[in-house]
């Protein structure tokens, strides 16, 4: 049996985590957002926490050239500032990519985003990048525009990319301090050269904290993704955290490096570890209080399709697409994401009901608890079917979304497999509780 439980522990419709008690479940948005800024940040997975649980994005993989390197990324592999090392995407041509967006928008009817996140540097490869979104403007103008770039070439592109409507775009921020910046990026390759040190990193500073302040100027929403690499910017990030927000960021997504030695990267064959997920949210938690976090994402690939922490990539190979009858049909889309719209609606009224009921209740108590699902904000997937836990922060003022946890299932053919239980337990020890 399917339980709405999320709906008392979760599904805060303010991506930026509003605190105010019982004010945020109003369709219109939170009240301390504008409304056009609601409008631009409601159905997209990765600017809103809720809605994740009911929509999906897209990426296409038409840029593979960079114009830098962090030590974190082997060029075999995708962009690692917004993908797991180790994953390769399909690249696509921008009329491939195109029809492979309609192909998705007509399976998928609550796909609402298209990203493109490599698999090097959209802005690298500005005439596939642009060409793709100039496409889907054209084709599937109910779909947003979405953009992840390292920022080294964003201040050319800013005019572009308001012309477009582009309303989302991710710049990967590690540092503002070029002597951090240089354990990150051995060079960058600015003005037909190659800079390398020091130097090369205050060129990406300067370029990365010009071309946010000009999304700011031009009313476009920055989402700043930022690796923590401990030892090397741990450290750092909370300053990094304040500046970006000075600048105007909407919202920061602080996530941990991927380091392993069969990625072949620079971190990973000189031992550089990952932050443990403790680390990650004392983090997070330290620069809360100073801007809105993202907590929910999922380090997608650059081909990534479906809902965040789902992969439904391989529905959608070239192959496949290109003997797929494509029908994009606005209406039936639109009508389904209606009848969304109507759940979440009675959702946040549920929520808002269960904080009323903690509204008695004396207690400073936070604990965590592990949820499994299988989306749209129900506790509805069995143990030991649970690929992952969703872990929330509960206390009287209702609940916070922290993280997830992947785990190894639990259930093989039938039967518990008691070593994995060790791990999945391992996995979720500081939850007091299990919902499944
Ligand atoms: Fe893609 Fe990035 Fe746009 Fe989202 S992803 S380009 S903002 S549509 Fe999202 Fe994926 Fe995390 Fe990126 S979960 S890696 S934050
Ligand atoms: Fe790799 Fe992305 Fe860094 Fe370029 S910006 S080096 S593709 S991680």
């Amino acid at each position: 049996m399917s339980l709405p439980v999320l709906n008392v522990i979760n599904n805060n419709p303010d991506p930026a985590g509003c605190k105010s008690k019982g004010s945020c479940g109003s369709s219109d948005g939170p009240k301390d957002m504008d409304p056009e800024t609601w409008e631009k940040v409601k159905n997209h997975p990765c600017y809103s926490e809720e809605a994740h649980h009911h929509y999906a994005r897209m990426h296409v993989a038409v840029a593979p050239a960079c114009n830098i390197q962090c030590h974190y990324c082997n060029r075999k592999y995708d962009c690692a500032n917004e993908s797991r090392p180790g994953v390769v995407s399909e690249k696509l041509t921008p009329e491939d990519a195109a029809k492979k967006v309609l192909a998705v928008a007509s399976t998928i009817p609550q796909m609402t985003v298209l990203g493109i996140a490599g698999p090097g540097d959209p802005l690298a490869n500005p005439e596939k990048t642009f060409r793709t979104f100039e496409m889907i403007a054209e084709k599937a103008p109910d779909i947003k525009l979405c953009l992840s770039t390292n920022g080294l070439a964003l201040p050319d592109y800013v005019d572009r990319i308001k012309a477009l409507n582009v309303d989302h775009v991710t710049m990967t921020i590690n540092m503002v301090d070029p002597s951090v910046g240089e354990k990150i990026y051995p060079w960058v390759y600015f003005n037909h050269k190659r800079w390398k040190g020091r130097d090369a990193a205050k060129i990406l500073n300067e370029r990365q904290m010009e071309g946010l302040d000009m999304l700011t100027a031009n009313g476009i929403l920055c989402k700043v993704n930022s690796v923590m690499i401990p030892g090397v910017n741990d450290d750092h990030l909370a300053e990094v955290n304040k500046k970006v927000k000075s600048l105007g960021a909407f919202l920061h997504n602080i996530m941990p490096l991927i380091s392993a030695p069969e990625h072949g990267t620079w971190y990973g064959l000189n031992g550089q570890r990952g932050p443990t997920a403790q680390e990650l949210k004392a983090l997070q938690d330290k620069c809360e209080g100073q801007m809105n976090m993202m907590r929910h994402c999922r380090q997608c690939r650059a081909d990534a399709v479906g809902l965040l922490g789902e992969d439904r990539s391989k529905e959608f190979t070239l192959e496949k697409i290109r003997e797929m009858d494509v029908e994009y049909d606005l209406e039936k889309r639109q009508s389904y994401q209606a009848q969304v719209e109507v759940k979440r609606v009675e959702t946040r009224k549920m929520k808002e009901e269960g904080i009323k009921a903690l509204e008695e209740i004396q207690s400073d108590l936070k604990l965590l608890v592990a949820v499994a699902t299988k989306g749209e904000g129900m506790i509805n997937e069995h143990f030991g079917h649970a690929r992952e836990f969703q872990i929330y922060e509960v206390s009287r003022d209702g609940s916070k979304f922290i993280g997830h946890r992947r785990v190894d299932m639990y259930c093989q053919g039938g039967y518990g497999e008691e070593d994995t239980l060790e791990t999945v337990i391992r996995a979720i020890a500081d939850c007091v509780a299990v919902f499944a």
